[in-house]
């Protein structure tokens, strides 16, 4: 385990990540408990700039081995420059997706090959793992029914096709199979609110918040 819990949430387009790293935020805030909040793609003004190149919408078709080093490049700088410096300071960091979702979106979704993926975010992550992933499971249809609900133009990726989707849940599902110690399934069609309670009990269980 590093110095302070990393921590990270996946699942589809929709599932409520980034509704439920607000709401723990906000209690580690109440507790005390110093931590940062990040995100992927993202979390800094490099890998904001490569966030704006993957989401969006264009002409050019962006092959699925561009799109990896791509997520990829942002990682690398992103755990580097944020990550891991906030880690070694004893700060807990809540990611907003990390490498779990290049399986699922590069490898199981896009149909790269798995040894290609895993080589690549171990290189871009440099062996740094998360201490416990919350998987947020919701039906493809739902999420989809949620990123229109928002009222905005859906991006790149969430435009693509509902089988799309369907295969990204598939990779996250196989994930939690390979590591049923790190990653736990919260079922997120249930009210945030509910969806939350679990996250405390886990963490609560788990790390002791
Ligand atoms: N990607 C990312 C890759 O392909 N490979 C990679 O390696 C990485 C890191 C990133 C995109 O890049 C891809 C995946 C993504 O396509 P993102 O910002 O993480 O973009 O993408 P989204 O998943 O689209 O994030 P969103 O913010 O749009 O969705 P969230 O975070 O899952 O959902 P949230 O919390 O914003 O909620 C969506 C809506 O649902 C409501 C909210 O109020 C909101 O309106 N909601 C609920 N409604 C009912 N019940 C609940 N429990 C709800 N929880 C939230």
């Amino acid at each position: 385990m590093s110095p302070a819990p990393f921590v990270t949430f996946e699942g589809i387009e929709g599932s409520g990540k980034t509704t439920q790293v607000r709401l723990l935020s906000d209690y580690l805030t109440k507790r005390g408990i110093s931590h940062r909040v990040t995100r992927e793609p993202g979390g800094t003004p490099l890998a904001d700039e490569i966030r704006s190149l993957l989401l969006s919408r264009r002409e050019e078709f962006v092959f699925p081995e561009t799109e990896l080093l791509l997520y990829e490049a942002a990682r690398a700088q992103h755990v580097r420059a944020v990550i891991l410096p906030a880690l070694s300071s004893g700060q807990a960091v809540l990611c907003d997706r990390f490498y779990d979702a290049t399986v699922a979106y590069q490898e199981s979704a896009r149909g790269l090959d798995g040894e290609s993926v895993d080589r690549f975010n171990a290189f871009a992550s440099g062996g740094l793992s998360p201490d416990l992933t919350f998987y947020l499971d919701v039906d493809p249809e739902e999420g989809y029914l949620r990123i229109r609900g928002r009222g905005t133009r859906p991006d790149r990726i969430e435009s693509e096709k509902m089988e799309f989707h369907r295969k990204v849940r598939e990779g996250y599902l196989s994930l939690l199979e390979r590591h049923p110690g790190r990653i736990v399934r919260i079922e997120g069609s249930h009210p945030a609110d509910d969806v939350f309670r679990r996250v405390c009990e886990t963490v609560s269980a788990r790390l002791g918040w």
